[in-house]
């Protein structure tokens, strides 16, 4: 009996926000919350509920949780743009919606403040069950929002819920470190503890001049008295494979786990680095993806697994899916259940559909190599 107890399952909860599909940044903006909508419509679908032990509808952040990180006029700003919009107050709010760069990326939407809040409210909830050991793993696909500055909106991210949750882990974990799979650099994230030499920072991008936000590059490594080494860079070109992108993972992953030791582990889940992605150009599987989810896991330390970027939302739900069942030890069957949404996923209606390489693999398995092991050498720092 002790025995199966102490190589019992991981304990596995997940939080998702009552509502939080039902936002819109507007018709042409890429980034769609009804892709929440369709993957907890696919996760119950399954009947992975039946396997996740604690299944929460959490309680929006308050204005103090937020304050944590935020600029408390920044939030002011945000809680006014509670009630529809009108073209005159958008008018009168003009300075300020453009001091806080609510536009264009970022433009103010029907009951922003709350959509905030409640993301926010579900990374937190499971940083506080991480910490009180009442969970390993804490799922929260709304959340993931990493570009969110301080002081200011970016990259359709309005609050950072990933640096408010650490802030929490770090009330009780000597370190904690942070992992990024969007394809897009995690500036907020890494800007927040720069100086720090408690929260490791590890993204992986595409960097290329005019991709965005542009930073993230092989020597941007943190700074100030403390946080010099505390960051990592592995900045990608177009088109990388599966193979390849496994490879540099673990490779990075692994040596980072090693040097650093963190106390558990933040894992933003980005699905815009999959093949298809409407604003990504990557060329990833939604299984590769998983086991870049599944390799975290393994480390068998409390974690926190967020969503991010994903704009091909048929597939950003086939994905979080795939990876609810990787972080629940569960294998699906190919076929997708019939949900409100089946139509989405024609016209194969398979949890892996083919992924038609579009663009062209540009790292060579030379210049990744490269990469890794200016990886490691870099890690030789944190030693001793
Ligand atoms: N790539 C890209 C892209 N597309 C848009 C966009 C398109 C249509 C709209 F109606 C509104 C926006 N913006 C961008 C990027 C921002 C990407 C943010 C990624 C977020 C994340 O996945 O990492 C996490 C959730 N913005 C830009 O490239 C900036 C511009 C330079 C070009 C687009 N215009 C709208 C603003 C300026
Ligand atoms: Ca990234
Ligand atoms: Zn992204």
């Amino acid at each position: 009996q002790e025995y199966i107890a102490s190589h019992s399952r991981p304990v596995v909860s997940y939080y998702f926000p009552r509502g939080v599909g039902e936002y819109h940044y507007g018709e042409r903006h890429p980034m769609k919350p009804h892709r929440l909508s369709l993957t907890n419509a696919l996760v119950l679908g399954y009947g992975l509920d039946k396997q996740i032990d604690q299944f929460y509808c959490p309680r929006a952040a308050t204005r103090a949780e937020l304050e944590a990180y935020h600029d408390s006029d920044y939030i002011d700003f945000l809680a006014r743009q509670v009630s529809h919009i009108t073209p005159e107050t958008q008018n009168e709010m003009k300075a300020a919606i453009d001091k806080y760069n609510c536009v264009e990326d970022c433009p103010v939407f029907t009951d922003m403040y709350t959509f905030c809040k409640q993301y926010a409210g579900a990374s937190l909830a499971g940083a506080r069950k991480l910490t009180q050991g009442a969970t390993d793993i804490a799922i929260n696909w709304s959340g993931g929002l990493h570009h969110a500055r301080r002081g200011e909106a970016s990259g359709f991210c309005y609050v950072n819920d990933i640096v408010m949750a650490i802030l929490e882990l770090l009330r009780y974990h000597p370190r904690v470190l942070y992992i990024d799979i969007d394809i897009h650099h995690g500036d907020g994230v890494e800007l927040a503890f720069w100086n720090s030499n408690r929260v490791m920072t590890v993204s992986f991008h595409k960097y290329t001049g005019d991709f965005f936000p542009g930073t993230g590059k092989l020597d941007d490594n943190g700074g100030g008295l403390l946080g010099k080494h505390f960051a990592l860079n592995v900045p990608l070109q177009d088109g990388i494979d599966d193979e390849s992108y496994l490879t540099i993972f673990r490779s990075v992953i692994d040596d980072t786990v090693t040097a650093f030791q963190p106390a558990s582990i933040v894992l933003q889940c980005g699905a815009d680095s999959l093949g298809c992605d409407r604003l990504g150009a990557f060329n990833l599987s939604i299984a590769a993806h998983g086991s870049c989810v599944d390799f975290v896991r393994r480390y068998d330390l409390p974690l926190l697994v967020l969503g991010g970027g994903g704009y091909t939302i048929h597939n950003v739900a086939r994905c979080w899916t795939h990876e609810t069942s990787v972080l629940v030890g569960r294998t699906l069957p190919a076929s997708l259940p019939r949900t409100t949404y089946y139509e989405y996923f024609a016209p194969d209606y398979a949890l892996h559909p083919p992924i038609v390489t579009k663009v062209e693999n540009m790292n060579s398995p030379a210049a990744l190599q490269r990469i890794a092991v200016h990886i490691k050498n870099k890690l030789r720092y944190l030693q001793g």
